[in-house]
């Protein structure tokens, strides 16, 4: 997918600089509250409560797209405050190892899991950054050409962790740094804008269980692939979508044939956003896939950098690969 047609890109919602206060204020407090790990039970539930302070607009706004994520299936919030208020703690310079994460919880981690936390439950996996809740998607020194969020070659189109069958709902992708090259976008492409560009034939084969989709790299231990599956699947007028332009396989060359069909159809409708430092984009992963084109890496500190958390809309679903009823899936 080396070229990248725009459309125009999804609505966003921009805080006031009142909203933006408020989230911070928020954000900060939490921060201050014990024991502050992003991945302790009592944290994430003080977040839990205080994400009904959330700025009512965004409020609104996190309501409907769960309701129907549009026809884009991105929701992009702007304006969002990602260090504290007082300015006591600068940013500190952009992560380098691999399997970065963000144990600590800070004013980004803080209104990103609040902001999720109102779209479902925060999830993650143990076998992908050793579970940790936020995530960091920075590039990775000797990991350029991987396809995972440590490369900075094109990263192809993906519903989030496709193979697997508690896959999240939502991924939310914030920004804390933008990139300074301001060649890295996230590139987003909803089924509902491609479908009309499918023909029926492609769109009746995507529908069969014609397709394997192996875990990706970012996943440690996991061996084998999900049963064949449809890349189409639900309401044949309005479909969820379900591929990995890196690590689906079709079955045959029909199959082959209509997945190249989607691809060229997604790429057609990609908006491919440029996001800035208080950017939160959110991804409905039944809806949407996404993807983030090449960009060139410094590793001094000024990289890109993203925290990432998923959220998943049945919790009751996971239970019996949740040990202990926590946020971690086995
Ligand atoms: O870097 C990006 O914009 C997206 C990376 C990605 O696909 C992810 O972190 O899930
Ligand atoms: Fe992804």
């Amino acid at each position: 997918m080396t070229q990248i047609d725009t459309v125009a890109a999804p609505a966003a919602l921009v805080l006031s600089e009142a909203e933006r206060r408020q989230t911070g204020e928020l954000a900060d407090r939490l921060a201050r509250t014990e024991p502050a790990r992003t991945d302790d039970p009592r944290w994430l539930a003080a977040v839990r409560d205080a994400s009904a302070e959330l700025p009512a607009r965004l409020l609104v706004e996190l309501r409907r797209f769960r309701h129907d994520a549009g026809p884009d299936a991105v929701l992009l919030v702007r304006n969002l405050p990602v260090a504290p208020a007082d300015g006591g703690r600068e940013l500190p310079p952009t992560p380098t190892q691999p399997g970065s994460v963000e144990r600590v919880a800070g004013t980004a981690a803080a209104v990103i899991t609040a902001a999720m936390l109102q779209l479902g439950e925060v999830v993650a996996f143990r076998n992908e950054k050793t579970g940790a809740l936020v995530q960091n998607v920075v590039p990775v020194p000797g990991q350029e050409a991987l396809q995972s969020n440590a490369g900075s070659v094109l990263l192809e189109m993906h519903n989030e962790n496709a193979f697997h069958p508690n896959r999240p709902d939502y991924v939310g992708l914030f920004c804390v740094r933008e990139d300074p090259t301001g060649q890295a976008r996230l590139s987003t492409a909803s089924v509902r804008r491609a479908l009309p560009l499918l023909s029926g034939r492609s769109r009746r084969v995507l529908g069969e269980e014609r397709y394997l989709t192996e875990a990706p790299p970012s996943f440690e231990g996991r061996e084998g692939m999900v049963p064949a599956h449809a890349v189409l699947r639900g309401a044949a007028e309005d479909p969820d979508i379900l591929v990995d332009f890196s690590a689906t396989h079709p079955l045959d060359d029909e199959a082959r044939g209509a997945m190249a069909e989607l691809r060229a159809a997604l790429v057609r409708v990609t908006s491919a956003l440029a996001l800035g430092a208080g950017d939160l984009a959110v991804v409905d992963n039944r809806l949407a896939v996404h993807g983030r084109t090449p960009f060139t890496p410094r590793y001094d500190g000024t990289d890109r950098w993203l925290h990432r958390v998923y959220a998943s809309l049945d919790h009751r679903r996971s239970r019996a690969v949740r040990a202990g009823a926590g946020a971690v899936l086995d």
